[in-house]
């Protein structure tokens, strides 16, 4: 097993400036990390290789972020298992079999403490702590950080890998705490798995979360009845077991797999891969196309299946010609699926340009409203009024049922980060520099919070691209500014704040280029009562955007300011 071994020993003598006391409530790090998904897994890896001591803090009682909370019935990855996965170590990528085309919950799980084990990262990692403060200390230039567990550590560097959807958003709806039986929150389900066999269920949401448990549970369920408030479009998953051949090939060619992935190559922008035969059409404008011929490429394309559906037309975001051609076309798949017209025409969703709000992959959604024991309840037209102690209440009819689900999405992007009292050089809380919405220069540093780092932060492609790609890239170029920052003998290194304001506005011209503003989505944070509207990913895609970090750190790192000297 290859382990930390392949350290390069010049790196190690960068960083010598701190001794790391664990396996103690305090302590001071060279850095401090907060959450254990990939994100923070990988960051302890390469910090670790760097010589630096690290402590990371997670929430959770193991690894895996996202995929450790989020274990509701029919979870799986909408990004294929083969490119949804580290590309950092070449033994890694080749010894792990993935065994479906979308991995489950539990399969992504068993690789994130796979790879916790194999590179030994468990013993830097404190379990169960929630990371409660952030205040950076301008005297010393360290960060003290708290937890709920009563840890106070200092660090040089604090970074946030909390996860983009990682706040649960609870609803408000009158009456929740009334109701009597189960209530389950899809994204954070219990660890023993509910049975739902011979009762009746209620869910609440139709987003991906929901897209997926729903035909899991009407499977098992006596009787289901969906409330769903915004119709949303799904393609079709088309899982399947994986070819060995097939793997077999993939891998032998992951390196230039990888390399299209990072450089937004392919024509899905957000790295994530089309099959060869497609990518040429992708790329198009559908002004090429006539409409029939639209129709052809788009069957072609919904009988692969997956998100990549929304690849077919380069401009789908863009235009909204192609858009409604792209929309009628699921529209008119939900009509020959959906037996009932009426429940069929309830589904077609209607509200948002297809794609701006994050496009949902499917296992037999759309047939499972055929089943008999299912039964959809449009709550847009009759709002939920309360939750009662046996079901709940629209304004038009009641509904009884014995355990409650309840899909009802994520604070995305800022929710975690605003939640924990993140205080910068002067004091300034995070959520009050924030409160219009968030901001940071390249989604890395929020100016005036120095040393404090964002990994896939609202302001990079983020949730709009395969996290693996973005993530590896942010703990990357991070490790190469901490390299520059150590040669250099700098301890601080902040946003320039007229770097940051230009970045947020070219971020808002590029996001305002497109109909993603339309979309009504947790993207914009209008899924949150009082939240900002700000479009918080950067749509230009994982090239661009990649193309930009590496030109700022070729200029020295431009925008950045580094204003203090090491003082150890
Ligand atoms: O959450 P959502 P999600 N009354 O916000 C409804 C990722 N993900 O957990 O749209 C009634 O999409 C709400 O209705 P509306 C993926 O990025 C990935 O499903 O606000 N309904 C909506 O239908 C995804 O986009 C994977 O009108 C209420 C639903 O709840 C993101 O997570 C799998 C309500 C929330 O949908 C979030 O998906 C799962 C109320 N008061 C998730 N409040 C994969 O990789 C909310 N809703 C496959």
């Amino acid at each position: 097993m290859p382990g930390d071994d392949s350290c390069n020993i010049d790196d190690r003598h960068l960083f010598r400036a701190t001794m790391a006391t664990t396996n103690s409530n305090s302590g001071d790090f060279d850095a401090i990390i907060v959450g254990a998904g990939f994100a923070g897994l990988y960051m302890l890896h390469r910090l670790r290789k760097m010589g630096m001591s690290v402590q990371v803090f997670e929430a959770g009682s193991g690894v895996g972020g996202t995929w450790y909370w989020n274990r509701y019935p029919g979870a799986r990855c909408d990004a294929e298992s083969l490119v949804y996965s580290y590309s950092f170590d070449e033994d890694l990528e080749q010894e792990w079999e993935w065994t479906e085309r979308y991995a489950t919950q539990g399969e992504i799980l068993k690789y994130a403490e796979h790879v916790a084990e194999r590179f030994d990262l468990n013993r830097d990692i404190e379990f169960n702590a929630r990371v409660t403060a952030a205040h950076f200390d301008s005297e010393q230039k360290r960060w003290g950080v708290s937890t709920d567990q009563g840890h106070q550590v200092t660090g040089r560097y604090c970074i946030m890998a909390t996860g983009c959807l990682s706040t649960p958003q609870v609803p408000q709806i009158a009456g929740l705490a009334q109701f009597q039986g189960p209530t389950y929150y899809a994204s954070q389900w219990p660890h023993d798995d509910p049975d739902f066999a011979g009762r009746t269920v209620g869910i609440v949401g139709t987003g991906s979360s929901a897209i997926q448990a729903i035909p899991v549970i009407a499977d098992k369920a006596k009787h289901l009845t969906v409330f769903q408030r915004t119709a949303n479009f799904s393609v079709p998953a088309y899982n399947q077991d994986l070819d060995p051949e097939f793997v077999k090939d993939f891998k032998a060619h992951y390196p230039e797999h990888r390399v299209k992935h990072r450089l937004g190559l392919v024509s899905s922008f957000g790295g994530l891969e089309l099959p060869e035969a497609q990518q040429g059409v992708a790329a198009m404008s559908a002004d090429d196309y006539t409409e029939e011929e639209m129709q052809l490429i788009l069957e072609d394309y919904w009988q692969v299946g997956g998100a990549r559906f929304l690849s077919a037309f380069g401009d789908v975001i863009m235009d909204k010609r192609t858009n409604r051609i792209v929309a009628e076309f699921v529209h008119n798949k939900i009509r020959s699926i959906v037996k009932d017209p009426e429940v069929a025409e309830l589904l077609c969703p209607k509200t948002h340009p297809i794609g701006t709000k994050r496009i949902c992959v499917d296992s037999d959604y759309y047939a499972t409203f055929n089943r008999d024991n299912v039964t959809l309840v449009d709550v847009r037209s009759s709002p939920i009024k309360t939750i009662t102690a046996t079901g709940l209440d629209t304004e038009s009819a009641s509904y009884s049922f014995d355990d409650l689900v309840l899909a009802t999405g994520f604070d995305a992007m800022t929710g975690t980060l605003l939640k924990m009292d993140i205080r910068g050089a002067d004091g300034t809380r995070l959520a009050d520099k924030w409160y219009a919405g968030p901001k940071a220069y390249l989604g890395l540093v929020s100016a005036g919070f120095p040393n404090l780092f964002l990994i896939t932060g609202p302001g990079s492609p983020s949730v709009l691209s395969n996290m693996l790609v973005s993530i590896e890239q942010h703990v990357d170029w991070l490790c190469d500014l901490f390299e520059h920052m150590a040669q250099q003998n700098q301890a601080v290194v902040d946003a320039e704040p007229e770097a940051e304001e230009r970045w947020i506005n070219h971020v808002n011209e590029v996001a305002h280029s497109t109909l993603y503003p339309e979309g009504g989505s947790w993207y914009l944070g209008a899924n949150i009562p009082g939240k900002p509207r700000v479009f918080m990913p950067y749509a230009a895609g994982v090239g661009a955007y990649r193309e930009i970090c590496d030109k700022v750190a070729y200029e020295g790192y431009s925008g950045f300011s580094f204003p203090e000297a090491t003082q150890a």
